[in-house]
C-alpha cells in the first residue's frame, strides 16, 4: 500500500504533529485569535467585524481541510466508483454558517465570539455570497454537493472559477443597473493548487497519418495553449467526517506561452495582452438564465472546463492502474444540462487519439460513463453551436462529433430504413445555414441515461423535444428525478428557530438528514403551545424582514399583515407581469372603495425580487414597472397600510434565506409547461409559507404530497397551452374586463413611462400573449381572493402550514442524490470508519 512505502519513523513524526482542529469554545477562540494576529496581522485594538469574520472563517477552514484530507485519502485508498458532477454554475451563497452547522460547532463559535466581543449574526453577515450561478440550475448543483457529502458519496464537483460571479443588482430610479461582482478579495474557502495545472489547447489543425500497421491516427497540432489551474473548495457533509471536493478551474497564460521574446524586446503591452486574453476565459459568468446566445467565449469556457476536468478524471483513474474496461466501474459523470456536453467528445478524443483505444471500445466506455440532466424545454435555451465556430476553435472535436453522428445515423437507418425524415430530425447536425450542432442530441447519444427534473417535465421532454429519441432508444433511457433542496441550508440555517422547535418536538435533529421524519409533526398540529410558538416564529421572521425593508427602501411595512413574495429570476415565462397586474388590480379595487369598505378589506405586502439578464429588455421593463407601481401605491394616502409594494434589490442566496422564512405566501405562477421544476416553492413551504401556483413543474408534486387543500393552484393546464396559443394567433382573443382596466391604468400613464410600459401590455393584448397571461388572469385574481379569505382564519392557516411542512420530506435533495446514485450512477457511499 501507499502507506507502507513511507518509513515508520517518518510516519511517526507526521502522526505526532498532525493537525486536529478545535473541538470547543476555548480552542476555537485560540485558533481565531491566532489567525487574526498572525495570518491577518491585526490585534485586539483594530479587529473590526470583517477581521473577526476572517479569523473565524480561517479557523473553520482549518477544521474543514483536516476532514477534507482524511476524506480524500480514504477515498483514494478505497478506490471505489466516484461520481463527477459537471456544472458551469455553483450558486453556493455563504459558507461560514453552513460550515459551523455541518461540523457541529456553531454554539462553540457563538460563545467564543461573544467572549471576543462580537455577535455571531453580525460576523456571519460580513461574508460575501459566492454567486457563481444564475438561479435554480446553479443552486441545485450547490444543494446536490451538500447532499452528496452528507450521504458520504465519493463525489466531486467540477466547475469554473469565475473572477466575477453574477452581477450585483442596484435599482436606480426604478431601473436595474448591473455592478460587477468581484468576490475574490478575500475568499478563505478555496485552496489554489498551482501544482495541478493542465494545458488546454485551442484552434490549430488536425494532421492524419498511418502507422506501420496501416492504422490511421489523428493528431491535433498548433493553435494556442492556455493553462487551467485548479482551485479546491471543501464541501462538508452534515455531521459526518466526509468533506468532498469542488474543483474550480481558473485560466492563466501558459507557462510556455508567455512570450519572453516579446517581453525582453520591450513589447510589454502585447505580451501582457496575451496573458489577459488567456485570463478572460474564466473571467466572468454569463448572466443569462434559460438563454443561450452562441458566443465564442462561452464555447471556450465550456471546452476549457471540460478538457481540464476530463484530464483530471482520467489521470485519477490511471493512478489505479486498472484496465480501460474497468473505467465505467470507477467513474460516473453527470452533465448538468448540455453545458458540459463537450466532455463526451473530449473523453472519446482522449481514449482514441491519446490512449490508442479502438473507436467502438472507447465509445462503449464513454456512453457507459455519462448521463445527462435536461433542465428546460424553452427553445431559446437549447444549446446549438455553429459548425464553423467549432471547426475553428476545436477542429478535432468537430471531426469526432461528425463521426459520432455518422455512426448514430447509420444505427437509426438500420432500425428505421424507410424513414428519411426521421434521420433529418434526429441528426446531431442541423442542416441550416450555417450548420449547427444540437448539443442536447449529442448529450443524449453520448449518455446512458437522460433525466428531467420533475414528473411533468420528464413526461414533456419524452413527448415533445426528445420524442424521436424515445422511439429510437426505448423509454428506459429516459427517467425522472424530481428536484429537491438541502434542509440543512433551507431549514436549519435559514430558519434556526423553526428548526429548533421541530427538534424539540421530534426529540432530535435526525430529520435534518432524514427529512421524512418531519411527518411526525402532524401529531402536534393541535398542540396549542406548539402552534403559538410556530406563529411567533413566523412573526419574528417578518419583523426582521420589515426592518430590512425599512433600512433598504425606506418603506414601512406592517409585519402583522400578509407577506406575499415572488422572488426568482425575472422572466416572461415566470410571469412577474401577471403578479404586478394583480397588484394593480388590487390597487384599483382599493381606490374604488369607500373609506368604510376599506376598513374591512384585506391588507397585504407584495414583495418582488430578482435579476433580469442585462440584455433582456422586456424583463428590465417589468422591473421598472414594479418599482413604478410601488412608488405610486406606497405614497397613496387612500391606500395606507392596505397595500405596500416592495422590490428587494439584488436578490441572492443569502437574501432568499431571509425572505422565505418571512413569507406567508409565495408565488410560483409560470405559464404551464415552461418551468421545468422550480425549487423555490419547496423553500417556501419548508419555511412554513403556503403557495399560490400553476400546474407546472414540481408544483404538481408538491400539491400531491401536501394535499390539494393546502395549496392554491390555478390556471391553464400544460396540455391546453398549445391550443390556446393557436387560438390567440387566429382570433382577436377577448380579454377579461378587470385586466382591461389594469391595462387602461398603465396606458393612462399614472405609473409614468407610458411608452415602455405599454410594451408589457401589448405583449398580452396585441402580440399573441405567448405566456397566456390573459387566459390565467381571471382565475389568478379569484385565487388571490381565496387566499385573502383563508388568511383571515389564522387558526386554519397555521394548521395548513404545519401539515404542509410535515409532508415535505420527499423534497430533500438527499432523496434526489439517492435516486441518482442507485438508478443512474450505480455508486455506493463510503462512510468514515468512525466520526473523525
Ligand atoms: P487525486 O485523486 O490525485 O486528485 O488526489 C486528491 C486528493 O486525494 C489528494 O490531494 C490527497 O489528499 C488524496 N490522495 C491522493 N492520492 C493519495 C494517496 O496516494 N494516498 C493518500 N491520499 C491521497
Ligand atoms: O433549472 C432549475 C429548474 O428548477 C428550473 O425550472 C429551470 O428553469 C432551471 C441556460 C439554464 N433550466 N435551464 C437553465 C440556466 C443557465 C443557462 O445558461 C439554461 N436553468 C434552468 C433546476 O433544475
Amino acid at each position: 500500500s501507499v502507506e507502507a512505502s513511507i518509513p515508520e519513523n517518518q510516519r511517526e513524526a507526521w502522526r505526532k504533529h498532525s493537525a486536529h482542529g478545535f473541538e470547543n469554545k476555548d480552542e476555537f477562540e485560540k485558533e481565531a485569535v491566532r489567525h487574526i494576529e498572525t495570518t491577518l496581522a491585526r490585534s485586539l485594538f483594530n479587529c473590526d467585524e470583517l477581521a473577526a469574520y476572517s479569523g473565524t472563517a480561517l479557523a473553520f477552514r482549518d477544521r474543514l481541510v483536516i476532514d477534507w484530507n482524511r476524506t480524500q485519502q480514504r477515498q483514494t485508498f478505497a478506490d471505489q466508483k466516484r461520481v463527477y458532477y459537471l456544472s458551469l454554475e455553483f450558486l453556493m451563497g455563504r459558507t461560514l454558517d453552513n460550515a459551523m452547522l455541518n461540523v457541529g460547532l456553531k454554539d462553540a463559535a457563538k460563545d467564543g465570539l461573544t467572549d471576543l466581543g462580537f455577535r455571531i449574526e453580525d460576523i456571519i453577515s460580513q461574508e460575501h455570497d459566492a454567486a457563481l450561478g444564475n438561479g435554480g440550475l446553479g443552486r441545485l448543483a450547490a444543494c446536490f454537493l451538500d447532499s452528496m457529502a452528507t450521504l458520504n458519496y465519493p463525489a466531486w464537483g467540477y466547475g469554473l472559477r469565475y473572477r466575477y460571479g453574477i452581477f450585483k443588482q442596484e435599482i436606480m430610479d426604478g431601473y436595474q443597473v448591473e455592478i460587477p461582482d468581484y468576490w475574490l478579495d478575500f475568499n478563505p474557502w478555496e485552496f489554489p493548487r498551482h501544482d495541478i495545472t493542465v494545458d488546454i489547447q485551442f484552434y490549430g489543425y488536425v494532421r492524419k497519418y498511418q502507422d506501420d500497421d496501416g492504422k490511421s491516427h489523428a493528431v491535433w497540432e498548433g493553435g494556442e495553449i492556455v493553462d487551467a489551474v485548479a482551485y479546491d473548495v471543501p464541501i462538508p457533509g452534515y455531521k459526518t467526517g466526509t468533506t468532498n471536493n469542488l474543483r474550480l478551474w481558473s485560466s492563466k497564460a501558459s507557462r510556455g506561452e508567455f512570450d519572453f521574446q516579446k517581453f525582453n524586446s520591450g513589447e510589454y503591452e502585447s505580451s501582457v495582452a496575451d496573458q489577459q486574453r488567456a485570463e478572460t476565459i474564466s473571467a466572468v459568468l454569463y448572466p443569462n438564465d434559460n438563454l443561450e446566445r452562441g458566443k465564442e467565449l462561452r464555447l471556450k469556457q465550456q471546452s476549457f472546463w471540460c478538457s481540464a476536468s476530463i484530464y483530471d478524471i482520467v489521470r485519477r483513474f490511471k493512478k489505479s492502474k486498472r484496465s480501460w474496461s474497468e473505467f465505467t466501474d470507477q467513474v460516473a459523470i453527470q452533465l448538468n444540462d448540455t453545458h458540459p456536453t463537450l466532455a463526451i467528445v473530449e473523453l472519446q478524443r482522449v481514449l482514441v487519439d491519446i490512449e490508442g483505444l479502438d473507436w467502438e471500445d472507447a465509445w462503449k466506455i464513454v456512453t457507459g460513463t455519462f448521463s445527462y440532466t435536461n433542465h428546460t424545454v424553452l427553445p431559446e435555451a437549447l444549446e446549438k453551436w455553429s459548425v464553423p465556430l467549432i471547426q475553428n476553435l476545436l477542429p478535432r472535436h468537430l471531426q469526432i462529433i461528425y463521426e459520432i453522428n455518422l455512426q448514430f445515423l447509420q444505427m437509426v437507418e438500420r432500425r428505421f430504413p424507410q424513414d428519411r425524415e426521421m434521420l433529418r430530425r434526429v441528426s446531431i447536425i442541423e442542416e441550416s445555414q450555417p450548420k449547427m450542432v444540437r448539443m442536447a442530441y449529442l448529450a443524449i447519444v453520448g449518455s446512458h441515461k437522460v433525466n428531467g427534473v420533475a414528473e411533468l417535465h420528464s413526461d414533456l421532454i419524452k413527448t415533445t423535444i426528445f420524442k424521436d429519441f424515445v422511439t429510437i432508444y426505448g423509454p428506459d433511457k429516459f427517467t425522472n428525478v424530481t428536484n429537491g433542496v438541502t434542509p440543512r441550508r433551507w431549514l436549519n440555517q435559514a430558519n434556526p428557530r423553526l428548526s429548533e422547535i421541530i427538534k424539540a418536538k421530534l426529540g432530535g435533529d435526525e430529520f435534518l438528514s432524514d427529512l421524512n421524519l418531519l411527518n411526525q409533526l402532524e401529531n402536534f398540529v393541535d398542540d396549542k403551545a406548539f402552534r403559538k410558538e410556530w406563529a411567533e416564529i413566523k412573526y419574528a421572521n417578518k419583523v426582521r424582514l420589515a426592518q430590512f425593508i425599512m433600512a433598504q427602501t425606506g418603506v414601512s411595512v406592517n409585519p402583522k399583515v400578509m407577506f406575499d413574495i415572488q422572488v426568482k429570476r425575472i422572466h416572461e415565462y415566470k410571469r412577474q407581469q401577471l403578479n404586478i397586474f394583480g397588484v394593480i388590480h388590487r390597487y384599483l379595487t382599493i381606490k374604488n372603495m369607500t373609506p368604510e369598505e376599506r376598513k374591512t378589506y384585506y391588507p397585504k405586502v407584495s414583495i418582488f425580487g430578482g435579476k433580469s439578464a442585462p440584455g433582456y429588455w422586456m424583463a428590465k421593463n417589468i422591473i421598472h414597472l414594479v418599482n413604478s407601481v410601488a412608488q405610486v401605491v406606497n405614497n397613496d394616502k387612500d391606500v395606507g397600510n392596505l397595500l405596500k409594494v416592495v422590490f428587494i434589490e439584488d436578490y441572492n442566496v443569502s437574501k432568499a434565506e431571509m425572505l422565505f422564512p418571512a413569507a406567508d405566501i409565495s408565488q410560483h405562477i409560470s405559464c404551464a409547461g415552461m418551468e421545468a421544476s422550480g425549487t423555490s416553492q419547496i423553500k417556501g413551504v419548508l419555511n412554513a409559507g403556503l403557495l399560490i401556483g400553476t400546474c407546472d413543474g414540481a408544483n404538481i408534486e408538491v400539491a400531491r404530497e401536501i394535499g390539494e387543500d393546502n395549496i392554491f393552484l390555478f390556471g391553464t393546464l400544460a396540455e391546453d397551452v398549445e391550443d390556446l396559443r393557436h387560438a390567440h394567433s387566429y382570433s382577436q382573443h377577448s380579454i377579461d374586463g378587470d385586466l382591461l382596466k389594469v391595462f387602461d391604468a398603465i396606458n393612462s400613464g399614472i405609473f409614468g413611462d407610458r411608452n415602455s410600459f405599454s410594451a408589457i401590455v401589448s405583449a398580452v393584448a396585441d402580440h399573441g400573449d405567448y405566456y397566456l397571461v390573459s387566459d390565467d388572469f381571471n382565475s389568478y385574481i379569484k385565487t388571490q381572493a381565496l387566499i385573502d379569505e383563508a388568511y383571515k382564519n389564522q387558526e386554519d392557516w397555521i394548521t395548513k402550514c404545519i401539515t404542509s411542512v410535515a409532508r415535505m420530506g420527499f423534497f430533500t435533495s438527499d432523496r434526489c442524490i439517492q435516486e441518482y446514485a442507485e438508478s443512474i450512477w450505480n455508486i455506493e457511499p463510503l462512510p468514515p470508519a468512525s466520526k473523525a
